[in-house]
């Protein structure tokens, strides 16, 4: 639903019809269904360009890769820069560059899924396109999905994007070493958050530093469920 705000204040809304997600979540489910029926589980990573989304990846594998068989999936609208990045770390990564399309899909998906030797696989973690709006709507058929903001983001990212804050369980704030440098206060962030989704987990974090990985890795592999 949209809302129109003339100059006196008065408001008028209007829905669109989003039907056609139902065909993305099919899809989706197809997806999960065939890495289920394979042991695999995906993550799928979402957030603004530049919150930290590839610098979490690398995280996540120095964490995850001696006990998991990892390819990771970097979505972006150009440029093969963060796949670069993911295989300097000996893992295999495939870029998918989206052109105008600020998010991926479950058919995209899939078709890498096609070129992938899925019995080699335990753990696929998709980089999701830089943008903080579109994917939510799209599920890929991951088993957890994750936001990452920044501090850097200012301290207003949560109640103006309310939509994906509602969906999503999971949230790192990252960047908090720079927080006191860009006058942030990382608990009003979190206080927000909660404010829209009561259930959200939130972790503070520096990919920097390392702060906060840790705990973020046992929560994102301890529960897997359906996202
Ligand atoms: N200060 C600080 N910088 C970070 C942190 N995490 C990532 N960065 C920097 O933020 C920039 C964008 O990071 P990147 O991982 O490419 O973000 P992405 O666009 O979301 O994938 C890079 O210059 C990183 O070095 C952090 O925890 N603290
Ligand atoms: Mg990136």
């Amino acid at each position: 639903m949209y809302k129109f705000i003339d100059n006196r204040g008065k408001i008028k809304e209007i829905t669109i019809a989003r039907d056609i997600l139902e065909d993305q979540r099919q899809l989706a489910e197809k997806n999960r269904t065939l890495l289920n029926s394979l042991g695999i589980k995906m993550i799928d990573i979402m957030g603004s360009v530049g919150t930290g989304k590839t610098s979490l990846v690398q995280k996540l594998i120095e964490h995850l890769k001696d006990n998991n068989r990892i390819v990771v999936l970097n979505g972006d609208l150009a440029t093969t820069i963060d796949q670069e990045r993911i295989m300097q770390y000996g893992v295999q990564a495939v870029q998918v560059n989206t052109g105008k399309e600020c998010h991926l899909d479950a058919a995209v998906v899939k078709g890498v899924f096609d070129n992938l030797e899925l019995k080699d696989v335990d753990l696929i973690i998709v980089e999701n396109v830089g943008n903080l709006i579109c994917p939510v709507d799209f599920p890929l058929g991951s088993h957890r999905r994750l936001l990452v903001i920044s501090v850097t983001e200012g301290p207003y990212v949560a109640v103006k994007h309310p939509h994906i804050f509602a969906e999503i369980d999971c949230v790192a704030i990252n960047k908090i070493d720079v927080a006191p440098v860009m006058e942030i206060d990382v608990e009003q962030i979190t206080r927000d958050i909660k404010s829209i989704n009561a259930n959200t987990t939130i972790y503070p974090l520096s990919c920097k530093e390392g702060t906060g990985i840790k705990e973020l890795v046992t929560e994102l592999t301890g529960g897997w469920g359906n996202a």
